[in-house]
């Protein structure tokens, strides 16, 4: 399982690399990578295993986070707390391969809290405006190809780890001289 000191920081050149896209089937090397991606961000969001291994809790993990250029994420958005109809479900969940936004709204979407990145020690404050609705093709680790529309939250993680198959880190989004200014009408979610 990966561990923080396995986690590439800011700084390191693969971060701001375009990464490769990725064939089927996928190698051993390529199955155990999403596996243990995936496993981290499980492992990260049990509060207990999250302090006994000294992780950092998180919703995403880009394959350039863990030192591979290859165009592979996982994501699991754990349910909204206070959400009874979730039934524990997560909002999304999947690995997503070679993952492309075929279209975006108009509407932008910001987190309240900014956000942050594993791979980026530093806090660094301000709005990330994104879209706030994204239609998602992607394909999972079987090969099969999904297409599926994600709004706020989900939608704003998925553009977070398609930025790091792009070589983009979120603090790049937000205005140097205005960090809490976000473009008129972008919905505020908390
Ligand atoms: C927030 N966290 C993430 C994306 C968007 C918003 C609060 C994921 C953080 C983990 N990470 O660095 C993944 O790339
Ligand atoms: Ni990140």
């Amino acid at each position: 399982m990966y561990l923080m000191k396995d986690i590439t920081r800011d700084g390191n050149p693969v971060l701001r690399k375009r990464a490769a896209k990725v064939e089927f089937p996928l190698s051993k090397e390529e199955q155990d990578l999403a596996k243990n991606m995936m496993k981290y961000l499980e492992v990260s969001q049990d509060p207990e295993l999250c302090e006994k291994y000294k992780l950092r809790a998180g919703v995403g993990l880009a394959a350039p986070q863990v030192g591979v250029s290859k165009q592979m994420a996982a994501v699991l958005v754990p349910p909204l707390e206070g959400d009874d109809k979730s039934d524990g479900k997560p909002l999304f969940k999947d690995v997503i391969i070679n993952p492309v936004i075929v279209s975006e709204s108009v509407q932008y979407a910001a987190l309240t809290e900014g956000e942050g990145c594993l791979s980026v020690d530093k806090d660094v404050p301000g709005y990330v405006p994104r879209h706030d609705r994204i239609t998602l093709r992607y394909q999972d680790v079987n090969g099969e190809t999904h297409q599926i529309r994600l709004k706020n939250y989900p939608a704003i993680v998925c553009q977070h780890e398609i930025d790091h198959l792009h070589g983009m880190l979120f603090y790049d989004h937000i205005n140097k001289e205005h960090p809490f200014e976000a473009p008129e009408d972008t919905i505020m979610i908390s």
